[in-house]
């Protein structure tokens, strides 16, 4: 893949108002039978990205799930990394992640140091990316491993300004995340109030499990959703949500 793909596609498609879909794919939680399932739904949708990883990976193998998707999909496919073992080569690009709402520097820059070597010897395309987790209802594996304290969930403005400051810090991307099978997806006041102050694309995922939320979160803002547990409890969510996807790209397409 030639440099800056992904981020060319990403960020032609947020500035021409065009909504995309992420399915998370969790490397613990795959039998290659159930993955081939959702590789094929997500084949036949219109999925723009497939994620992989998780905060904590504990038996399954990354780089075979990886293989895998590529073998069965021309999908890119977009490492999710919650540790820097999490690299593979088999994937397309890296979510090069700071946990900008967290204050642990492990996670702010510590991981980021060891994984640099190995992302630069891969030929994986670098998206650097501000990761903010927020009370999603829950306390998420995510929050628990990184050992920080996730943002309010009714604090739209301290959201706001740190996707902000990650901004001039130089990410391109940010990503909202209420964490794996959040019961609360991200306030809508909080994706409003982000987006209307970043000029960079806005990712938003936890909890998101009906086409009436997707419907509701990309209107607010967001630019791309990240759907993982959701997609895995019911695979029809895949074709629900990118039909909704469809939907406002087509609409937009006539408003332009
Ligand atoms: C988690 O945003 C992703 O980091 C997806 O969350 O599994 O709840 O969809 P869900």
């Amino acid at each position: 893949m030639s440099a800056n793909k992904i981020y060319t596609t990403i960020t032609k498609l947020a500035n021409n108002d065009k909504k995309m879909l992420a399915i998370l794919v969790d490397p613990d939680k795959q039998d290659f039978a159930c993955l081939n399932k959702t590789i094929a739904s997500c084949n036949n949708a219109d999925v723009d990205f497939i994620f992989v990883g998780g905060s904590l990976l504990t038996s399954g193998d990354l780089a075979k799930t990886v293989r895998f998707i590529k073998e069965n999909s021309s999908i890119p496919v977009i490492l999710f990394p919650g540790s820097p073992n999490q690299i593979t080569n088999y994937a397309d690009g890296i979510l090069f992640l700071s946990l900008i709402s967290g204050r642990n520097p492990e996670f702010l820059i510590g991981n980021q140091v060891v994984a640099a070597p190995f992302v630069k010897k891969s030929n994986l395309e670098v998206l650097s990316t501000g990761y903010m987790l927020v009370d999603g209802g829950t306390q998420t594996t995510a929050s628990y491993v990184s050992n920080t304290n996730p943002l309010p969930y009714d604090k739209p403005e301290i959201a706001a300004v740190t996707a902000l400051a990650g901004e001039y810090l130089g990410m391109k991307l940010i990503y909202i995340d209420g964490g794996s099978g959040a019961k609360k997806c991200v306030s809508l006041e909080m994706i409003k109030k982000t987006k209307e102050i970043i000029s960079i694309p806005l990712l938003i995922g936890g909890g998101i499990r009906t086409p009436q939320a997707a419907n509701e979160i990309y209107l607010a803002g967001a630019d791309v959703l990240v759907i993982g547990n959701g997609a895995e409890e019911n695979r029809a969510l895949i074709t629900e949500i990118s039909t909704v996807k469809k939907q406002l790209n087509n609409a937009s397409l006539v408003k332009n």
